[in-house]
């Protein structure tokens, strides 16, 4: 920061410059606050290239405040203390609807009244409260809650986030305002980060708490700059010199007014049957949202009642927390099993001591692969904290190291696939390690039929994981051609199979031969060919002969296709067995249309789209086939080439990429708008 001139203002400065200042805040508002914007990246980065330029020649005109000042200064040597002159309270903790209904029930007796009472009601974020100060509309100081009286001086970080505005909006704000509300991670930045560290072989960050935190810590500014930080706000401080709104809703939403990021979830409800109903509808919903949530804070709304409830032992008697089932547990792990996937890849599978976590009963835990193993430092009769958020798997993230046993002992790669023998090896430079039987190993080939006869593959109703389990047993099962000689009367043979089902097993088979080029090309199993690249194939080359007889060269012109899949896919078709086992599959009757050459009359030839988020009304991959039946290309992920992102709520890296990179974006509401122009929705 430029300190001889901290107390410089706007009306120092030209016109235009004024005015340049004013729209790059504006868009900075509506990107990092609103979510939206209005102008295309290219022209954002065209202002803030301009003003870096009037600046540079004219150093007298830099504002303490102008965009360009977020990341200024040198690392400091440590933080300063501040003191909260209003302390920071904590929350009450609330952990079942009788929790809630006592709390309820003493606000309702203090309050001598037995009507309903009005409560706002916010997800609790699960990062780290801090307090920012804005003095005539500056922000002049941002500190860590600390202990609530003492916190830590953070202004050279918070300065950083981009959704914290520097200078407040509109002009109606009190001449000393206190914000408070909480900096956390958004989970498709944490993972981003995670993933990037993990490559580098930095270090990783447990969970999207730790990485806002530790990243709030950081002495040097300009490594805050880099992590994805948002902040929230959820409550006010000190207030001089002007008032506020009467309630705590109405409060927020003023705040909103001036700049400030409030959570669109906040609402007021009345009554304790519609906090209870808020409580589940958001214990629902809380995978879906960006952020991480560990409960819901209940506050009385109006400042007037809390002001008459006031507070015990520093927590508000009018303010609760309704805590979610936690995301991490302890539990012991009590062995380490490897699984053999598709590919052969060896995955370490922890088995824990059941333990309640996010919600459900686990007893099992991906450790990923043998570097997270080590990463973590885990043994086997160590206890972890186990983790499961979000729609993933449970994750092991963490051993506690001091109570490791004295018998426990470390984990080991097995030499040979525990399932056939065969060698393990473990290319250079890739963490998985593979069993090398291929298809002669039981449980790559399990997988491979599994697959292929998977809901996005050939998709054969009633020949599921038990059924082929049974049919690999007995013999009846090696290669997926063998799906197709099976006889009724071999199926009736087998245990729990009556005519009916066996009839109707012999059908779904029958009927499945009708399939298409990508679903076929998708079954095949080919390392790294999932269903966009097995579209994309298909179309590309129109024929399966064509395809087969591609030169790496040829692939590498598919979209969305590089040197590694083109690779897996030439050597997949090199094979002789492979290319044995189609020719017989079409011997046994397994037929596609002849894919519809791209006219380019189809209403998107040419294009090439990306579809990323929720969606509502239909699943991606529905989507994805609307979309190729326009004739558009539908890639895996945004770059330059693209025409057209289709992004749901939860869109993340592909979003932002997009916005980056100019590339259109629509939501849900407006892509079944183009379907229903072509006649593809009701
Ligand atoms: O989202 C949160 N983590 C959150 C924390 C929230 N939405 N509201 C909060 N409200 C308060 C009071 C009622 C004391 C103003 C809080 C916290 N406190 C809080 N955060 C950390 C300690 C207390």
């Amino acid at each position: 920061m430029n300190d001889q001139v901290s107390s410089m203002t706007d009306s120092a400065i030209p016109d235009n410059l004024r005015e340049l200042l004013e729209k790059i805040r504006r868009l900075d508002y509506e990107y990092y606050v609103l979510n939206e914007s209005s102008l295309p990246d290219s022209e954002y980065d065209r202002m803030m290239q301009l003003l870096i330029e009037l600046e540079a020649k004219h150093p007298e005109w830099v504002l303490p405040d102008s965009p360009t000042q977020r990341v200024g200064g040198q690392p400091q040597a440590g933080f300063t203390q501040v003191q909260h002159e209003v302390p920071m309270l904590s929350l009450d903790n609330a952990f079942s609807d009788d929790d809630m209904a006592a709390f309820y029930k003493r606000l309702q007796d203090r309050m001598n009244t037995t009507g309903s009472l009005e409560l706002a009601c916010e997800p609790k974020l699960d990062g780290i409260a801090v307090s920012l100060l804005y003095e005539d509309g500056r922000l002049v100081r941002g500190a860590t809650r600390g202990d609530g009286t003492t916190g830590e001086d953070i202004t050279a970080n918070v300065r950083t986030i981009r959704s914290i505005p520097l200078t407040l909006r509109g002009d109606d704000w009190p001449k000393v305002l206190e914000v408070r509300g909480e900096i956390y991670m958004p989970r498709a930045g944490f993972e981003r980060m995670n993933d990037q560290a993990r490559e580098q072989g930095d270090k990783v960050f447990v969970n999207p708490r730790n990485a806002a935190s530790g990243s709030l810590r950081q002495l040097d500014p300009q490594l805050t700059a880099k992590r994805p930080l948002e902040m929230c706000c959820y409550s006010v401080g000190r207030v001089d010199g002007g008032t506020l709104a009467d309630t705590h809703f109405d409060t927020l939403n003023a705040l909103a007014g001036w700049g400030l990021k409030i959570n669109p979830e906040s609402r007021v409800v009345t009554g304790l049957d519609e906090m209870l109903a808020f409580y589940q509808y958001l214990l629902a919903r809380r995978d879906e949202l960006p952020y991480e949530i560990d409960g819901i804070v209940f506050k009385i709304n109006s400042f007037q009642l809390q002001q008459r409830l006031g507070f015990v032992s520093r927590a508000p008697r009018w303010a609760i927390a309704r805590k979610f089932p936690a995301q991490e547990e302890m539990t012991r792990l009590l062995d380490v099993e490897f699984q053999v996937g598709r590919t052969g890849a060896l995955t370490p599978v922890a088995r824990l001591e059941p333990v309640f976590v996010g919600g459900v009963t686990v007893s099992n835990a991906t450790l990923h692969n043998m570097d997270e193993v080590e990463r973590i430092g885990v043994h086997i009769g160590d206890t972890v904290i186990v983790r499961r958020a979000g729609d993933v798997i449970p994750q092991v993230v963490r051993v506690i190291e001091d109570q490791r046993p004295a018998d426990a002992r470390p984990v080991q790669l097995p030499e040979a696939c525990p399932v056939c023998g065969s060698a393990v090896e473990r290319v250079e430079g890739e963490a998985v390690s593979r069993c090398t039987g291929g298809i002669h190993c039981d449980a790559q080939r399990r997988e491979a039929l599994k697959h292929f006869v998977s809901r996005r593959a050939l998709d054969i109703e009633g020949l599921g994981e038990k059924l082929i389990d049974t049919l690999l047993e007995k013999g009846l099962l090696h290669t997926p051609g063998d799906i197709f000689e099976l006889t009724a009367d071999q199926l009736v043979e087998l245990d729990r199979m009556g005519e009916k089902s066996a009839s109707k097993v012999i059908a779904a088979i029958e009927a499945a031969k009708q399939t298409t080029l990508p679903r076929f090309l998708y079954a095949l199993g080919i390392r790294e060919v999932g269903v966009t690249t097995a579209a994309n194939l298909a179309q590309h080359f129109g024929t399966l002969e064509k395809l087969w007889s591609a030169s790496e060269e040829d692939l590498l012109e598919v979209d969305d296709v590089g040197p590694k899949v083109a690779a897996h896919v030439e050597h997949f078709f090199a094979e002789p067995n492979n290319r044995l086992e189609i020719e017989r599959l079409v011997a046994l009757g397994l037929t596609w249309p002849d894919p519809k050459p791209v006219s380019a009359s189809m209403p998107l030839s040419g294009q090439t789209w990306v579809v990323t988020g929720k969606l509502e009304a239909l699943s991606r991959d529905e989507a994805k086939d609307y979309l190729q039946r326009l004739g558009a290309k539908v890639a895996g992920s945004v770059s330059a080439k693209t025409h057209q992102l289709v992004a749901g709520p939860g869109a993340g890296s592909k979003l932002k990429k997009a916005t980056d990179l100019d590339v259109p974006v629509m939501d849900e509401a407006e892509f079944l708008e183009v379907l229903r122009e072509h006649q593809l929705w009701q």
